[in-house]
């Protein structure tokens, strides 16, 4: 039976609905809903690819379990898994007490989820022992709110951005990491002639390349430009004095501060000019609508929660706020970082927005929950959590649906730490994440497509969910698995509590409780339900009992969720980076996102398209600092830092400042032979939001001596030989090399890459063997060069006159072309010889690679342009390929071309 079912993308805090079309059970295609508040029907290159990533392969599809550590895990049963899961858990809690015990949960949970394990933790085990990776993402401008406004509430929503004047877009780079919210901006802009877009940040992002000013400050220095910012408004009288008279405190004492940050001054700190300084104060500053996006730039520092202060000074004192085009409006990295805020799940939050340190609010959850007490002690905080593991004053952590052994900071002492600890829980869509390697019990989750519950994007919006698929295997919902366990365990450690914690039947009856203990927040629900949700469609909070709909802007009355009522300047001064650059590590490494990978790449890596546009993890520098070391663009270096050492290949970027480098976060063990970015970075946290300084590592950068390289391409075939089978042989090969990496590359039939360099040259034999791990052993079909002098061996296979496959050894220049002609198919079998050629230049006859046009449903210039000219319409190309049917940003272009054709159709009749 065909289907199509109403959902969201499970990417990035945008929140974009989706329709999921579905042909007899299976996934077939997704398209932007058109009814959805977050994108009225668009979606990115990630978003529009999703149906792309539900292939099997990767899938944990059976619990795992391994009862010895060195032995391999095997498939169990979900009883035996459970049951196992709760004796180890029971047995450590008893002898240990339940702050002995730990999970470790995520922002791409559905709200029903994250509830569940925090009444697990807090209700049933008694430890407050559960965060979340939001710690490395939202923690930071949890903190700043609260300091500030009183409450973790994003005042603002989407429908701002076509109202402000002026966007100042801070620590963010929508054009990446939100393509939906940027591509909001790029309306703005073409509507209003007259808007002004400020981007702050120490790279000339993607972003930044729109911007009227872009402030390229100095690395972890956002505090002193913003209260440089501050003083510039004071001085020139563009502060609201009446709006800070009546609705704030603390101005004066932050005003004393900020007198000692003069444009003079802050251009030094932050290497910014005093013109650009005062410039973007007085765009602010005069706006009639100042509007602030924000997110990691901000967030990941270990000053990150006075980040996010300065800047919510900033619409405080100016009065920016509460009103249409105006507010501090902190972009959402993950799709439920705020579900997960709205059900208290970080180790010091609980349900609605309380806090585990007021015994009130304690007392209130346990009223609500039916316990005698919620534990006082704060909980574990990620890094923490982690060092805790590693001492043993933790012994069990439960991992569910993020990679800490890739994504957290440090990482060989995160790895160094689970590998100390007793047990390891990991609840996973995937069976081939980083941490898996370390996982005693694995469990099957239900993931993108298959699940029920809610969340909330960005802009306080709530959507409900509905499965369009069943999961693969024995997989189950993330919240079944942990009222399960929780029943199981209280059976254990015989807590009768256990059965009327969790009574649970449905998805909805968790809602049900969890809308409940909002009554009376600032995040009050009561008034909603799945059904209203269905009916109405996705609706903002607050939505009290009745209500019609939800609230778009917060604090409009200028009333703060503070106890007076009134928001709050807090005393914030410039301070260092967690670690210097010195002479030995002069170099200031950022890393952050790329447009069309997904963090750890368990879903995105799977999916050829969304290679094409990045193909390996490469460290930008400047082209000084690169000459500065004997380096050119594709050579490959050492990065190191105190904590460990990788090796990439380097790009240049001179629009990025000399003393920086960028390295996207994407790349871990599973792409590369290490453990990516975080082997670099260090685990210094915020004091309040305990966020670590993921964005900051002072590093060395030098030449890496590897002369011999290898690269094959292999265009995937069926069965053993299919794309993503090969890949995951071709994973193995990554430890043998002192640089490697694997991906795929093209599109429908796309080729699995290895690219790879070493010290000296791997034996004829030892290549053979890789030949055969790739299927390009037939000699029948091989053409081959070698010479042995220069240590140079090549072999193609094409078998029928089309190549399927190059093995390139020793020299390898060939590869940046044939990877185009292989993915196209494009090469003429007179040319085949070329791929093996002594060097490896590109022939001149090839067809030149045919521009994308249409990037999120990767259609080609030269396939659009066969197709106008069998007569396609633009309506027609839309529905044959689809393009010009996600974001829409193509649409200007794809006019044009269909005009174009209409023109020289026109000439040719006359
Ligand atoms: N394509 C894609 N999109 C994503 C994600 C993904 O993995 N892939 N992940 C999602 C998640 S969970 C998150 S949290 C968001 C993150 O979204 P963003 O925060 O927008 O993305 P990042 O690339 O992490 O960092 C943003 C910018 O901060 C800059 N920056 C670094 N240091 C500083 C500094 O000291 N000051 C300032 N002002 N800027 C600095 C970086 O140069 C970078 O351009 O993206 C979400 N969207
Ligand atoms: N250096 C550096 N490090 C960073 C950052 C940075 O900018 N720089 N950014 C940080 C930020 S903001 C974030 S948010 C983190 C993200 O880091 P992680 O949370 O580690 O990243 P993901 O790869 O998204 O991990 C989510 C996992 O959940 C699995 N999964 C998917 N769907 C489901 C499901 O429905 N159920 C279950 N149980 N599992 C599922 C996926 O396969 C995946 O392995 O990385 C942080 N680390
Ligand atoms: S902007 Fe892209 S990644 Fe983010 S929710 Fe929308 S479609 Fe998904
Ligand atoms: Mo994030």
């Amino acid at each position: 039976m065909n289907k199509s079912v109403k959902s969201t993308c499970c990417y990035c805090g945008v929140g974009c609905g989706l329709l999921i079309d579905t042909e007899g059970g299976h996934i077939v295609g997704v398209r932007g809903d058109p009814d959805h508040p977050a994108n009225a029907g668009r979606l990115c290159t990630k978003g529009a690819s999703l149906h792309l990533t539900v292939a099997p392969d990767y899938r944990l599809r059976h619990p795992e379990l391994r009862r010895e550590r060195g032995q391999p895990r095997r498939r169990v049963g979900w009883d035996a898994a459970l049951d196992h899961a709760a004796e180890r858990f029971a047995g450590i809690i008893r002898a240990h007490g339940p702050d002995s015990v730990a999970f470790y949960i995520s922002g791409q949970l559905l709200t029903e989820d994250y509830y569940v394990f925090n009444k697990l933790a807090k209700g049933l085990i008694g430890t407050n022992n559960v965060d979340t990776n939001s710690r490395l993402c939202m923690s930071s401008a949890v903190a700043g709110y609260k300091q500030t406004l009183g409450a973790d509430a994003p005042p603002c929503c989407y429908e701002d951005i076509a109202a402000t004047d002026c966007l100042l877009i801070a620590g963010a780079n929508p054009a990446v990491a939100h393509p939906i919210v940027f591509r909001r901006i790029e309306d703005a802009r073409a509507a209003n002639p007259d808007l002004r877009i400020i981007v702050v940040d120490p790279r000339r992002s993607e972003t930044a390349a729109i911007a009227d000013i872009h402030l390229a400050l100095r690395p972890g220095t956002d505090i002193a430009l913003y209260n440089g910012l501050l003083n510039v408004m004071l001085a020139e009288g563009l502060v609201n004095c009446q709006y800070i008279d009546k609705h704030t405190e603390g101005f004066a004492a932050l005003a004393e501060i900020v007198a000692g940050y003069p444009p003079a001054i802050v251009g030094e700190i932050c290497g910014l000019a005093e013109a650009d300084i005062v410039r973007a104060a007085r765009c602010f500053g005069s706006a009639a609508a100042a509007l602030s996006l924000y997110c990691q730039g901000l967030n990941q520092s270990a000053h990150g929660t006075h980040n996010n202060a300065a800047l919510i000074h900033l619409h405080l004192a100016t009065g920016q706020i509460g009103r249409p085009g105006a507010g501090p409006f902190s972009l959402t990295g993950q799709p439920n970082a705020m579900g997960g805020r709205e059900v208290g799940g970080l180790a010091n939050l609980l349900s609605a927005h309380r806090d585990l340190a007021n015994p009130e609010h304690r007392a209130e959850v346990a009223r609500l929950w039916g316990v005698p007490a919620v534990p006082e002690r704060p909980g574990k905080t990620a890094v923490d959590l982690f060092a805790a593991l590693q001492s043993g004053e933790v012994k069990a952590v439960w991992i569910a649906c993020t990679n800490p052994a890739q994504s957290l900071p440090d990482q060989s002492a995160v790895r160094a730490a689970l590998q100390a600890a007793d047990f390891v829980v990991l609840q996973e869509a995937y069976a081939n994440t980083d941490t898996a390697a370390f996982a005693d019990l694995m469990l099957p989750a239900t993931s993108w497509g298959e699940k029920e519950g809610t969340v909330t994007n960005s802009e306080r919006c709530i959507t409900h969910i509905t499965p369009a698929i069943a999961g693969p295997g024995e997989a189950r919902a993330d919240w079944q698995i942990v009222v399960d366990f929780a029943r199981r365990l209280g059976r254990v450690l015989q807590q009768p509590l256990a059965e009327t914690l969790f009574p649970y039947a449905t998805c909805e009856a968790i809602f049900n409780e969890h809308r409940e203990t909002t009554r009376g927040r600032d995040l009050d629900i009561t008034g909603l339900s799945y059904s209203l949700l269905d009916s109405l469609g996705p609706q903002q909070w607050p939505l009290p009992e009745g209500a019609a709909s939800g609230r778009q802007r917060l604090y409009a009355d200028g009333i703060f969720a503070t106890a007076n009522g009134r928001a709050r300047f807090v005393k914030v001064e410039h301070r260092p980076t967690a670690e210097a650059t010195d002479a030995a590590r002069p170099i200031s490494l950022l890393s952050g996102r790329l447009r069309d990978q997904w963090h750890g790449m368990s879903r995105t890596g799977t999916v050829a398209r969304l290679f094409n546009l990045d193909e390996e993890p490469l460290l930008s520098m400047n082209p000084g600092d690169l000459g500065r070391r004997g380096l050119a663009a594709g050579d490959l270096a050492r990065v190191g830092s105190q904590r460990g050492e990788i090796v990439v290949r380097v790009g240049s970027d001179a629009a990025l400042a000399p003393g920086r480098a960028w390295l996207p976060m994407h790349w871990g063990s599973q792409f590369m032979n290490s453990a990516g970015v975080n082997a670099l970075t260090l685990a210094a946290t915020d004091p309040f939001s305990f966020q670590p300084e993921l964005k900051h590592a002072a590093v060395a950068v030098e030449r890496a001596d590897l002369p011999w390289q290898l690269v094959v391409l292999r265009k995937g075939g069926t069965g053993e030989l299919a794309p993503l089978a090969l890949l995951a042989r071709a994973r193995r090969l990554l430890p043998e090399f002192a640089f490697a990496s694997v991906g795929l590359y093209g599109r429908a039939e796309p080729l699995v890459v290895l690219r790879a360099a070493h010290g000296e040259a791997l034996p004829e034999s030892r290549l053979h063997e890789i030949d055969t791990l790739f299927g390009l052993a037939d000699d029948a079909a091989a053409i081959v060069y070698a010479d042995h002098r220069r240590q140079v061996s090549k072999r193609a296979i094409a078998p029928d006159g089309t190549l399927i496959g190059v093995r390139l050894a020793g020299e390898t220049q060939a590869q940046s072309w044939l990877k185009d002609v292989m993915a196209d198919d494009a090469l003429d079998a007179a040319l085949i010889r070329w791929a093996v050629a002594p060097i490896g230049r590109r022939p001149g006859k090839l067809p030149q690679k045919s521009r994308i046009v249409c990037n999120c449903a990767d259609i080609s210039e030269a396939q659009i342009a066969a197709d106008l000219a069998a007569g396609a319409t633009l309506a027609m190309l839309q529905e044959k390929r689809k393009c010009g049917t996600f974001c829409g940003s193509c649409l200007p272009e794809l006019r044009q071309m269909v005009a174009g054709q209409a023109a020289r159709t026109d000439e040719t009749v006359v």
